[in-house]
């Protein structure tokens, strides 16, 4: 069985999810900083078991401070989404909780995961105690520049994307 599944990766402005999903892509990663303009759409073949294979359709969209203002077309039909911040920058943090329930409201029941990118450039147990401290929960910390759980975080989800197809 291949299916097609779309996910959005969305978040603050340079928080790294287009180097993410190079990353996750094409395996490679740049210091240079191009913010990104509108969206941008690639496609990856994942294989979550022997015999079944999905492609995420990966929507890379660039980024913004107001989550809620979000273009709805550019949600529309979203399979899942990769919610974004920078461990480095607590502005891109502090108002996660606020982000996420925007984002919730305008796609509904589709799973979402919470990633603290630039890992490499802090101390794990301090960036953990931070976020702790902040009530702020997130589901991997990575690193588009080593690479650290970033395939982890693709491959996770979409397995849980081929689950929900075989559920309905
Ligand atoms: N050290 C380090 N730098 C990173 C990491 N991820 C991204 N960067 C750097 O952060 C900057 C922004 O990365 P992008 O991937 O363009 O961020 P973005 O979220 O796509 O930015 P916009 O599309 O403009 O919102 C670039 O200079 C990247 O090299 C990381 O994991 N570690
Ligand atoms: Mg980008």
């Amino acid at each position: 069985m291949n299916i097609s599944k779309k996910i959005v990766v969305l978040g603050h402005f340079g928080v790294g999810k287009t180097s993410l999903i190079r990353r996750f892509v094409e395996n490679s990663f740049s210091n240079d900083y191009r913010v990104s303009i509108g969206v941008h759409i690639l496609k990856k073949k994942v294989e979550v078991s022997v015999d079944e294979t999905v492609s995420l359709i990966i929507w890379d969209l660039e980024g913004t401070d107001n989550i809620a203002a979000i273009r709805q077309s550019y949600l529309l039909g979203t399979h899942g989404v990769i919610y974004v911040f920078d461990v480095t920058r607590p502005i891109t943090f502090q108002a996660i909780e606020e982000d996420l329930t925007a984002l919730k409201s305008k796609v509904r029941n589709v799973p979402m995961k919470v990633v603290g990118n630039k890992l490499d450039m802090v101390v794990e147990e301090e960036v953990k105690k931070v976020l702790l401290e902040n009530k702020i929960s997130f589901d991997y910390l990575t690193s588009a520049k080593t690479g650290d759980k970033v395939n982890d975080l693709f491959e996770q989800l979409a397995k849980m994307l081929t689950l929900d197809a075989k559920q309905i």
